[in-house]
């Protein structure tokens, strides 16, 4: 009983399999071919995240975070769309997707979005109180590969420069300057870090930095070029603190040059702290003015920047 069912079923089977007809080849191989296609396709149409390049926001509370992410995503406030000011203090990370292209101002960009020349990006918004900025961002920022975890969907997505936005109209006061150059001295330093932390010879994808002064529309604002070098003596100010807190600590200068992770930003042996030093760390940092609200340079140079970077 056994060997009949073995001589009638099983064997043809197996004779049938080692010979395969050509269609069933031919199906096989089709098979073959086209199956990682229609996986690939499958896996990018579900997940459009993570191929989207993307920008990090930061920069003290109240400098305008939130009301720039607003305006490239609706527009300038019209009698037809009147958009209440997001006054409230943003609490947790955000991301939106904006259309952009290199030679565009930021409003033609929003009237043809659907228009193939632009390149679409993730503008991901922080929250600048001290208190709800996330240490986790500075420290994607550290490390080598230079990709930045997306809010809410938790997907990694390729971090293609930082935009620190500041206030330039309260910059001149005794306690913003300090708190605002502080901020930017950990954001600069972790991306100095990056370059130390890379793996073998390989440097890592170097991540610009945009320090966009605004409020340019307020009669107090500082021009651009004075915003510039009250960061840079600001910068260098908090660079001999911590050299000199991390002196007096015990740890001998040896040990500082030594170490590539210490606090000291920008190059060594430099009395004064210059942006052009971030070079030396393949960190390049521009200061643009401008206004999210009222009369001025407006945003247009800021996205600009953001177009020949994304
Ligand atoms: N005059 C003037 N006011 C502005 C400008 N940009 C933003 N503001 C105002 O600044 C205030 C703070 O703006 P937000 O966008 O909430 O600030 P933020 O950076 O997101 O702050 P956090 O979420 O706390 O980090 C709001 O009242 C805005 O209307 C500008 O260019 N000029
Ligand atoms: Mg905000």
């Amino acid at each position: 009983m056994s060997s009949s069912v073995l001589e009638t079923y099983i064997k043809p089977f197996i004779e049938g399999a080692m010979n395969p007809s050509p269609t069933v080849l031919a199906i096989g191989l089709l098979f073959l071919l086209v199956g990682p296609i229609i996986l690939h396709l499958l896996y990018t149409s579900v997940t459009p995240y993570t191929t989207l390049p993307s920008v990090l926001l930061v920069g003290p509370s109240g400098s305008g975070k939130t009301a720039l992410v607003t305006l490239f995503e609706r527009g300038p406030a019209s009698p037809d769309h009147p958009e209440p000011a997001p006054t409230h203090t943003s609490s947790s990370p955000s991301s939106t997707e904006l259309s952009i292209s290199p030679s565009h101002t930021y409003k033609t960009d929003l009237d043809s979005a659907a228009a193939t020349s632009t390149k679409k990006f993730l503008l991901i918004d922080t929250p600048g109180h001290p208190k709800l900025r996330s240490s986790a961002v500075l420290a994607q920022l550290r490390s080598p590969e230079a990709s930045i975890k997306v809010p809410h969907s938790g997907e990694k997505a390729p971090l293609r420069a930082v935009v620190f936005l500041l206030d330039a109209s309260t910059l001149s006061s005794d306690d913003l300057l300090p708190q605002t150059a502080s901020y930017l001295y950990d954001v600069l330093l972790s991306l100095q870090n990056r370059f130390h932390s890379r793996k073998g010879s390989r440097a890592p994808a170097s991540v610009p930095v945009l320090i966009a002064a605004n409020k340019m529309d307020l009669f107090t604002a500082l021009p651009a070029s004075l915003v510039k070098s009250s960061l840079e003596a600001e910068l260098g100010r908090i660079r001999s603190a911590r050299s000199k807190g991390l002196l007096d600590s015990g740890v001998g200068q040896d040990d500082i040059t030594e170490d590539k992770d210490d606090g000291w930003l920008g190059g060594d042996g430099s009395e004064k702290f210059k942006f052009e030093q971030m070079m030396e760390f393949d960190v390049e940092v521009e200061i643009i003015g401008g206004n999210v609200i009222g009369d001025g340079p407006g945003v247009d140079k800021w996205w600009k920047w953001l177009g020949e970077r994304v």
